[in-house]
């Protein structure tokens, strides 16, 4: 069973985890020309069981290496190519703060034909598995194992994917936040040597959700560890979104037909409705009325919440909204403020996705669940007593402002505030990694309901205005029109940016337009939900490097291909 949304399902309870320019910029100009790194070679891999007690690494402990034939794993029908997979350890302690024993658990699965690449699988969610380490990704076609990479996975330094009390004990706090990836990545490249006779020529991170939070991290604080960094939707003001989440819940209780089910204060039907309002007032911007928002910034101007979705003049039926409702859920969307009334995190845009499988999930379920105790428990200084923590009281009761200042706050023990621990430093300024050859590539849906493409957005335009306007020849960024969160939607999610990346790290190949698909009926990794069928099942468009947008061609009439779009 492939993970098809690794991003997704460790924020998940198991029972919904089933759901989840073209500038060419410096290279041209030699004053600013950026240096262009060499490309990988492969090798083959000599031994694998001999790695079991061969391989030695400060602090790590391997349990075992075992070859893994080829086709043992399948990814999308597709049999899995021939690996050795190492299970092991680092940093085992016992926690004087809650007596649990942690470690770094980790796995490495290191091809038998490798293409001299190294991947670091970033997790989503509060991580806590160790997720198989084939470097799927999104709604990959093709895994980053079956590429050739040599790819790891861990679970961040705890146990449990629904055990946030982990955050009580602080060293956890900071394997989560930051350090795993910054112990695991110098002893899998040393594994790497044992394995191949080599490091790797080439090294990549990437991931979704936390995942591109991660991500995001390593830029900042490993720009010398990474060619390239390939981040999805990423969380990297995770406890700000978590606690605009909440603001969310709060308004939507204030509204709940049942207060025991937030999902009643704005229905499916009712979400269906706003998102037809917005397409309507949308779609045919871009030139193409073909059920897809493109041109983003256009329909943000475009569409008014309170004037453009009917408001109610008898009973709610998902035909409308009532006044109530407009006023609970507009400042979702234009942004959680605080008591002063500062927007403390980002906007959402209006998109066609509002109804996506995954958005009652991260809307109504999230907030008063996990949320909570990733604020409470992992960020905030001191944390709140697992053994008497109230999630949904805690989410529905508390002032945005206490959660605040409580996941900025830092004493004697918890040195490092959450905000300090969780999120990239200066994430726009990446000079070092820019100056080295690296590069970076990020997408985000635009229709994702718990991470803002907007806060990626704000990110990127930040990027580019240090980097005297224009970030292109080393940082690329593309949203995903229709996409709700790392998938689903209705849209063009599945792709695949990683061997894009590959080329512009190792030949000086910048990635311009992207060619995505639907994942429509009979797809191998199977079908999104929320692919509209009046499309082609395998309806294709290209993703665009943002600021360009995807625009019908003069003439064209074929809206299922990508070839009747063309960036502007
Ligand atoms: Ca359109």
């Amino acid at each position: 069973m492939p993970e098809p949304f690794f991003g997704h399902p460790a924020w998940a309870l198991s029972a919904t985890a089933a759901l989840l320019l073209a500038a060419c910029g410096g290279s041209d100009d030699p004053i600013n020309a950026l240096p262009q790194l060499t490309p990988a070679t492969g090798a083959a891999l000599s031994n694998c069981a001999t790695l079991a007690s061969g391989f030695t690494f400060p602090n790590a402990t391997i349990a075992s290496a075992e070859s893994v034939p080829a086709g043992t794993l399948t990814w999308a029908g597709a049999p899995v190519a021939a690996h050795c997979l190492v299970k092991g350890e680092m940093f085992r302690r016992t926690s004087s703060m809650d007596g649990t024993s942690y470690a770094i658990m980790f796995e490495m699965r290191l091809p038998q034909d490798w293409n001299g690449r190294f991947f670091y699988q970033a997790n989503g969610g509060a991580d806590g598995v160790v997720r198989t380490a084939l470097g799927g990704g999104g709604a990959n076609p093709t895994p980053a194992l079956t590429q050739g990479f040599a790819v790891i996975s861990s679970d961040a330094g705890h146990q449990g994917q629904n055990n946030l009390a982990f955050g009580v004990d602080y060293q956890a706090r900071l394997d989560y936040g930051y350090q795993a990836v910054a112990k695991l990545t110098p002893m899998a490249k040393a594994l790497i040597k044992a394995a191949y006779g080599k490091n790797p020529d080439r090294s990549y991170i990437g991931g979704c959700s936390n995942g591109g939070r991660h991500t995001f991290v390593a830029m900042t604080r490993m720009p010398e560890e990474y060619d390239g960094y390939l981040a999805g939707a990423p969380g990297y003001r995770l406890p700000l979104a978590a606690i605009a989440n909440q603001f969310g819940a709060q308004r939507y209780a204030s509204v709940a037909t049942d207060p025991a089910d937030l999902s009643t204060a704005f229905t499916s039907a009712e979400r269906a409705m706003v998102s037809a309002k917005v397409v309507a007032k949308c779609d045919a911007l871009d030139g193409a009325t073909d059920g897809i928002i493109q041109d983003v910034n256009a329909c943000q101007a475009a569409f008014d919440f309170q004037r453009d979705v009917p408001t109610c003049t008898a009973a709610r039926d998902g035909t409308c909204l009532s006044p109530a409702q407009k006023t609970a859920i507009g400042p979702i969307f234009s942004g959680a403020t605080d008591a002063s009334g500062k927007v403390f995190y980002s906007s959402f845009p209006f998109d066609a996705g509002h109804d996506a499988a995954d958005s009652s999930f991260w809307e109504f379920f999230v907030p008063t669940v996990i949320d909570p105790g990733a604020t409470a428990l992992i960020w905030s200084t001191p944390p709140a007593d697992p053994a008497t923590f109230d999630p949904a009281a805690f989410a529905l009761n508390t002032p945005v402002d206490t959660m605040l200042a409580a996941v900025a706050a830092t004493n004697a023990t918890y040195t490092e505030s959450g905000l300090t621990l969780m999120q990239p430093v200066e994430p726009t300024r990446l000079d070092r990694l820019r100056n080295r050859g690296a590069k970076v590539m990020v997408y985000h849906g635009v229709s994702d309901p718990i991470f803002s493409v907007n806060d990626t957005t704000a990110w990127y335009d930040g990027l580019q205005a240090h980097n005297g306007g224009d970030a292109s020849n080393f940082a690329r960024y593309y949203r995903v029109p229709g996409m709700s969160h790392c998938g689903v939607g209705p849209a063009t999610d599945q792709f695949d940016l990683l061997p894009k990346l590959v080329d512009w790290v190792e030949k000086g190949q910048a990635p311009t337009s992207v060619i995505a698909q639907a994942r429509g009926a009979g797809n191998a990794l199977g079908a999104n939900p929320d692919v509209p069928a009046g499309w082609s099942p395998t309806r294709t468009r290209p993703l665009c490097p943002y600021p360009q947008v995807a625009r019908l061609k003069p003439g064209a009439t074929d809206l299922e291909s990508a070839d009747s779009f063309r960036c502007e």
